[in-house]
């Protein structure tokens, strides 16, 4: 890295400012994000000073030469050329205020990884549908023989996927990350859909998707969902996604041809509606908007051919198993309304949903499940902070409702409201955190009472 060129920190200063490279850089946040920036400037042999807000917490071995402030809400006194700012730290936070009064350059981990990446770097957001599309591409790259990086919001931190060997980076961008970063340098960027979600952070879904539409900032080739307005580039341009048939090449789309539902770019069939390993309808859209983002790098016969194997991660939308002819779905993922509603859409059509739900909801309007909820569920089973929000949705509705405490409960009165041929499915609306140290923790437990129920109807 050379030095940085101010416009990455325009969303603390209108100024344009040069820094060579910073001898001594204050990392606010300790988290995944943290830790990234600290390994890498140490590599750099900055000197690195971490600010965090919360206990002192365990410090790996090769970030030891760091200078930690623990439950400090102050930027420390002394020299620093420059702040880097973890995703998660309110932007009104004490802290962040305190390092934009000093007047420091601020940047995001995400400007610093764009500035040091050689080769491509593909930026994918939207309110659902981000970790499977990022880690879809990067699955499509690595099948058209190229060394993938994949990261940012899903699972390694933008900053330690950087490798010489890799040639294209894919980053799944959050609505944090882009508020406070300069993405102008992406190659192909995608919003894929927008709908209400850390309204508590955001303030308004104006603003939300304010931040979201960052994205197309300086990326030439856009990708953009045709059934939601809030994700057209401003200026209309662009390659688009949707479930209609595609009218020209730069539309993907479904065609019928022979009786069957095709994947399409233009008039050119990709792949074969039914033979996607991933279900439901969202999904095709995902994998057309994965398709659109690797379209001219990787042909279209290893685009089907990899597609095959795609298994899909875990919690979204993920059938565990079949117990006495009720069929078990975890999408412990869907953290917000317009995720749960994909999922009652998508499994409801031909089966009748016994819903598990609630949790944080984060500010969101929990009525907007109503419609979805009054075609398709036969019971809901509430637990978390929120969960009396659709409890009242369903007595409003008429549908059976249970208040649980644990999830184990949650499947178990949810198994005695199933009738065989039913389907269970956790699909919270809500975030997690109210009750489980992560999404990832609440689909697990979900999953461990599935296998005591089925572990119990054998013996
Ligand atoms: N901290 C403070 N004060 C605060 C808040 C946080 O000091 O007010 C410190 C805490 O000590 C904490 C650290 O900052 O340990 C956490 O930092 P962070 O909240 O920025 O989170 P990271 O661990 O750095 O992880 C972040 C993303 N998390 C958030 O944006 C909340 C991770 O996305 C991401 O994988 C990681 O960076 C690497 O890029 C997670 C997420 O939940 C999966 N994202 C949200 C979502 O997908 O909905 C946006
Ligand atoms: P994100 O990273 O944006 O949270 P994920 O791929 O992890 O996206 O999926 C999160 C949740 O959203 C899951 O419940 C999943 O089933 C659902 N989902 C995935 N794609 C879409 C989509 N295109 N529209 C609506 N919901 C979706």
């Amino acid at each position: 890295m050379d030095r940085y060129v101010g416009p990455s920190y325009h969303w603390s200063f209108d100024l344009e400012v040069e820094i060579a490279v910073p001898n001594h850089v204050t990392i606010l946040g300790f988290g995944v994000t943290g830790e990234s920036v600290a390994r890498y400037f140490l590599q750099q042999h900055a000197a690195v000073t971490v600010v965090d807000t919360r206990r002192e917490k365990e410090v790996p071995k090769d970030l030891s030469a760091a200078t930690y402030f623990w439950e400090s809400t102050e930027l420390p006194a002394g020299r620093t050329d420059l702040v880097v700012v973890s995703p998660g730290l309110a932007m009104n936070s004490c802290l962040l205020r305190s390092a934009r009064k000093s007047g420091v350059p601020l940047l995001s981990d995400i400007d610093v990884f764009l500035d040091a990446a050689d080769g491509p770097v593909i930026g994918i957001t939207g309110t659902n549908g981000k970790s499977t599309v990022t880690s879809l591409v990067g699955h499509l790259l690595k099948a058209g023989g190229y060394g993938v990086g994949v990261g940012g919001n899903l699972g390694q931190a933008a900053l330690s996927l950087l490798q010489p060997e890799i040639e294209f980076y894919v980053l799944e961008l959050s609505s944090f990350q882009l508020e406070r970063s300069d993405v102008s340098r992406l190659e192909r960027a995608a919003i894929l859909n927008i709908s209400e979600d850390h309204l508590d952070q955001h303030g308004s879904l104006a603003a939300y998707a304010d931040a979201k539409r960052k994205i197309y900032h300086g990326a030439e080739y856009r990708v953009f969902n045709r059934a939601d307005v809030r994700t057209k580039p401003d200026d209309g341009v662009g390659i688009s996604f949707g479930l209609g048939a595609p009218e020209s090449e730069r539309e993907w789309g479904l065609v019928t041809h022979g009786g069957e539902s095709w994947i399409a770019r233009g008039e050119q069939q990709i792949h074969r509606l039914q033979e996607l390993p991933l279900g439901g309808l969202h999904n095709a859209i995902n994998v057309m908007a994965a398709c659109a983002l690797v379209a001219g790098w990787v042909p279209d016969t290893q685009i089907s051919a990899a597609l095959q194997s795609y298994a899909g991660l875990p919690h979204r939308f993920e059938k565990v198993q079949d117990v006495g002819g009720v069929a078990y779905v975890d999408d412990s993922k869907a953290t917000n309304v317009g995720a749960t509603v994909a999922a009652l859409e998508g499994l409801g059509r031909d089966q009748k949903i016994v819903l598990i739900a609630g949790g944080d909801a984060k500010g969101a309007d929990l009525s907007a499940l109503r419609a979805s909820l009054g075609l398709h569920a036969r019971a809901i089973v509430t637990l978390g902070k929120d969960g009396p929000q659709i409890a009242a949705l369903a007595r409003n509705l008429c549908i059976p409702c249970a208040e649980v405490s644990t999830m184990p409960d949650s499947v178990r009165v949810a198994t005695e409201f199933a009738e065989r041929g039913d389907i269970v499915l956790l699909s919270p609306a809500c975030s997690s955190l109210d009750m489980f140290s992560s999404f990832n923790e609440r689909g697990r437990l979900f999953q461990d009472a599935i296998v005591k129920l089925s572990d119990e109807q054998v013996s």
